[in-house]
This record gives C-alpha cells, sequence and structure tokens, in this order.
C-alpha cells in the first residue's frame, strides 16, 4: 500500500462535490504514489456538512476550517469556497505545513494573489506544495491540443479565439448569488469563466497574454433574493439583491510569440450550457473545440495536399491520448467530472515525486494580473473608439 494523503476538503456545494468525487475515483482508476484519503469535510453548518459528508464519502467533518491546521490527519487542504476567503485559508494551511489545491480564480484581487504566491514560494522551501484549480487543463482532448502545439504541428501560432459561453443567469428572474457579489467572487463572468480561458489558450500556446484591450458590461443590475440554491442559480424569493460584477466580458489580446487573441467569457448566450470553444490557427495548421462535445478535437494539417485537406475530427479517446487509457475502451467518452480525477492524478503524482504540481500559485498569479487588465482597460475606456451612431 502506498502512503497515505489525508485530504481537508473546505466546501461542499458544486464544486465540493466535483472534488469529493475526484479524491474518491482518482485511485481506483489509476496507479498512485500516495492513496487519498476522504478525512475531513469542512462546512460552517453542521447539520448540513454532516449530511454532506455523509453523501460523498467523508469519514469527519469540521465547522470550522482552522481546525484543519491542527489536525494531525491532514496532509493537504483542498479549497472550494468562494474567492473571498481564498487567500486567508491558503496561507494559514501553507504555514501550517500543509499542501494546498485552491479552486479557480486563485484569489479576488492581484494583491491577494501576489501573497498567496509568496506563501507558495516560501512553503516549497520544506517542501509543501500548492496548486490552483484550472481543471480544464486535464480534459483528454485539451492536454493534446497542447501536445500538437508543443510538437510544432500548429507552426508559428497567429490567432487564437476564445469563448466561454453559459446562460444561467440569462433570465432577468434568475435569483442573486455569492457569484454576483463583487466582495465574495472578485469579479462575474470575467473571473469565473473568462479566468479559465485565459489559463486555456495560455496551456495550449505555451505562451502568455502580454496585454489586453477590454469591455465588460452588466445587463441586469438588481435580482431577486434567492429562496433556495441550486449548484448553479436557483429560485428567487423575496427582496432585490443589486449584481455588483460584470455579466460579460470581450477583450483582445496579444501573445508573447505575437498571436493575436479575441476572447469572450458570458452567461447570457442563451441556449450556451457549458460552450468552451477555444480555436488556435498557426502557420502549419488550426485546432478547434467546444466543450460541449469535450471528447473530440478537430485537427487542420496544413501540409496535406489541398485537394483532400480539412478538419479532422479526433476522438480523443484512444488509449494514447493524455489519461485516456486508465479509462474506458476506445468510444466510450469521458465527462466533466473526469477534469477534476485528472487534477487529482497530476497533484499526489508531483507531491509523491516533490515537484512542483502545476498550475502553480504563480501561474494563479499571473492569470490574475490578466483579469485586472481587462478590469482596467475596461473601466479606463480609451481604446473604445465611439462611432457616431446619428445622421
Ligand atoms: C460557474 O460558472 C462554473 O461552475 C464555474 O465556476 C466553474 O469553474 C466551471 O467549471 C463551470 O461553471
Amino acid at each position: 500500500m502506498p502512503p497515505t494523503l489525508g485530504v481537508g476538503l473546505i466546501g461542499h456545494a458544486f464544486m465540493g462535490a466535483a472534488h469529493s468525487h475526484a479524491w474518491r475515483t482518482a485511485p481506483r482508476f489509476f496507479d498512485l504514489p500516495l492513496a487519498p484519503e476522504l478525512t475531513v469535510l469542512v462546512g460552517r453548518d453542521a447539520t448540513r456538512v454532516a449530511e454532506a459528508a455523509g453523501t460523498l464519502g467523508w469519514s469527519s467533518t469540521e465547522t470550522d476550517w482552522r481546525r484543519l491546521l491542527e489536525r494531525d490527519d491532514v496532509d493537504l487542504v483542498d479549497i472550494c469556497t468562494p474567492g473571498d476567503t481564498h487567500a486567508e485559508m491558503a496561507i494559514a494551511a501553507l504555514e501550517a505545513g500543509k499542501h494546498v489545491l485552491c479552486e479557480k480564480p486563485l484569489a479576488n484581487t492581484v494583491a491577494e494573489a501576489e501573497a498567496m504566491a509568496a506563501a507558495a514560494e516560501r512553503a516549497a522551501a520544506s517542501g509543501v506544495r500548492a496548486m490552483v484549480g484550472f481543471t480544464y487543463r486535464r480534459v483528454p482532448a485539451i492536454a493534446f491540443a497542447r501536445q500538437l502545439v508543443a510538437d510544432g504541428r500548429l507552426g508559428e501560432i497567429r490567432h487564437v479565439r476564445a469563448q466561454y459561453l453559459q446562460d444561467w443567469i440569462a433570465d432577468p428572474a434568475a435569483p442573486m448569488s455569492w457569484r454576483l457579489e463583487k466582495d465574495r467572487a472578485g469579479s462575474g463572468a470575467l473571473g469565473d469563466i473568462g479566468a479559465h480561458i485565459v489559463d486555456l489558450t495560455q496551456f495550449i500556446t505555451g505562451q502568455l497574454l502580454t496585454g489586453v484591450s477590454a469591455l465588460l458590461e452588466t445587463f441586469v443590475k438588481k435580482r431577486p433574493l434567492p429562496a433556495s440554491h441550486g449548484k448553479l442559480g436557483g429560485v428567487g424569493g423575496e427582496g432585490m439583491g443589486e449584481v455588483t460584477v460584470d455579466d460579460a466580458a470581450v477583450f483582445l489580446g496579444r501573445f508573447t510569440g505575437g498571436a493575436l487573441a479575441t476572447f469572450e467569457a458570458t452567461r447570457f448566450a442563451l441556449g450556451r450550457k457549458n460552450a468552451i470553444r477555444i480555436e488556435v490557427n498557426g502557420s502549419a495548421g488550426s485546432l478547434a473545440f467546444d466543450f460541449e462535445d469535450m471528447n473530440v478535437l478537430h485537427f487542420y494539417d496544413g501540409a496535406e495536399p489541398a485537394s483532400t485537406a480539412g478538419f479532422r475530427r479526433i476522438v480523443v479517446t484512444e488509449p494514447e491520448h493524455p489519461y485516456v487509457g486508465a479509462w474506458w475502451p476506445a468510444g466510450h467518452g469521458l465527462g466533466y467530472e473526469h477534469g477534476f480525477t485528472h487534477q487529482v492524478v497530476d497533484l499526489v503524482t508531483a507531491l509523491a515525486a516533490g515537484e512542483q504540481p502545476t498550475p502553480s500559485f504563480a501561474d494563479g498569479l499571473q492569470v490574475q494580473r490578466v483579469l485586472a487588465a481587462v478590469e482596467r482597460s475596461a473601466a479606463d475606456n480609451s481604446a473604445f473608439t465611439e462611432i457616431r451612431t446619428t445622421a
């Protein structure tokens, strides 16, 4: 039996459930060098956290996350709470000698993210590691896209087109949630889902964004207070609350290698539920991905004769593809939850090898700087060239 890794998870809503599933499933399908134990689940309400622990498979519960810092049976703290709590929890856990996995975006501000990255660097000196959960990197088709770019199959990257489209608050009657409060979430569609496409495009291309020009909009400024919560959204009740974040973000960017990029993140794309669409055009080829068809990667090989060239639909379910060998026979696809399982696999593997897992807190900080630059650009508005709309 490999040595154990005691996990303490904070939060048991949508992300807490996804992480719980991953911790439980990873050692059942992958040969892991450490055996994760679902040691303790943390939630503020004793009854609700006890129920959740039963459902999700945790051995014990706490109602104060600080208890994790004192417990010897906790080696790693997994943070699945709103962004306003990330910095305090992550820094305290690292200082207590616990490894940390923290949900994205890393923090609500660049200052918090800087403090977290600094704490992670200090902790790394004694072998304590921190990772930020940009889970979609672990979708096999995305990891394969990165391989194709790294192998030179796209040549020099010229264009990056990225969208993250959801519609769960397109209806003005959809209720308030912490994701719509700046104090709790930091930003809106920008940080919640725009952060993913910033990370993914940088991950696939192996390049970083050097600058942006942006527009942000809040379409619905007041919403009913929630009567009940769902995994996303819920049912509206009495009274109204103010939306203090962006509903949508649109921005242009330039990558270190010179590629031009467009980004769109919105929760108002009616009919699009979780469409992460990325297209990359290079001098030698192109690729295109849509999470709503997540087992597929489209690849255009510019070296093929024009008469037969065309986008090839690659079903990324072969044992040769990243992560896939541990799962089902070819053609028996994977789903949303597998990215979280692969995240656990990569994290545990890095911890056992004494290596820095990726994306690190420094990577999370860099994404945070992009988000802040988008907000600055949108607020400044000087790059937005007005056009007369009257005769
Ligand atoms: C809500 O937009 C959300 O749950 C994000 O917070 C997650 O990061 C994404 O995976 C799914 O959508």
